[in-house]
């Protein structure tokens, strides 16, 4: 079985090639570069309306998509959904880091709970599905370590006292967000390969 992936983003494609266990191909492979615009007020609305424009496109194929986002709770939430556009449309991961890192100095907060979701979309003959997973851990008002992608040098899991930029990269695969929406879409995945 393969599937194709709605994401053009590197960090999440990696990480969804090494946990999903099957072949997972990016659209782009097959399509080139689109846009798609993502104007969904969730993460499971965006999840959906990326996976649904790769499958109208190839209505051959399996298709998985991914939405995702840091939320920190003292900051109202944010950036949430809005977390690849934080510091604008277009901005680099370390812009969006420094930005969130800004907004916790402004506050004066050094470290504050935080948490990621993963929203997973599959679109198939079968349908459309659903999954979701959460991280919960701190966010820190400096970056540390390379690892990983996005926010992951200023996000501390829970249970761990060092960045994910720092951790093996084996801590992450185990626990993170996209992790357990990827489990869930496995069950999916085998209901209607
Ligand atoms: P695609 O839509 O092409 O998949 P994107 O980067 O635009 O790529 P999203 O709209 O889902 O994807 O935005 C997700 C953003 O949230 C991403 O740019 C990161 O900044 C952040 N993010 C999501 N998961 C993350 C993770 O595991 N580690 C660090 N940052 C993450």
């Amino acid at each position: 079985m393969r599937v194709i992936l709605a994401s053009s983003n590197k960090g999440k494609i990696q990480e969804i090639q090494k946990l999903l266990g099957v072949e997972v191909v990016p659209y782009k492979d097959i399509l080139g570069e689109l846009e798609i615009v993502e104007d969904g007020e969730s993460f499971k609305e965006n999840a959906i309306i990326k996976a649904k424009a790769i499958y109208e496109r190839l209505p051959d194929e399996i298709v998985i998509a991914d939405d995702s986002g840091i939320s920190v709770p003292a900051l109202g939430g944010e950036p949430g959904i809005y977390s690849a556009r934080y510091a604008g449309v277009g901005a680099s991961d370390k812009e969006n880091l420094q930005k969130l890192i800004s907004k916790l100095k402004e506050k004066g907060l050094e470290r504050t709970p935080a948490y990621y979701t993963a929203a997973i979309a599959i679109a198939s003959g079968s349908g459309i599905y659903t999954t979701h997973g959460w991280m919960w851990g701190e966010v820190i008002d400096e970056a540390r370590g390379d690892k990983g992608f996005g926010y992951d040098p200023m996000f501390i899991p829970e249970g761990y006292d060092k960045t994910l930029g720092e951790l093996d990269e084996d801590v992450k695969k185990r626990i993170s967000h996209r992790a357990k929406a990827l489990e869930l879409a496995k069950v999916v995945l085998e209901k209607i390969k």
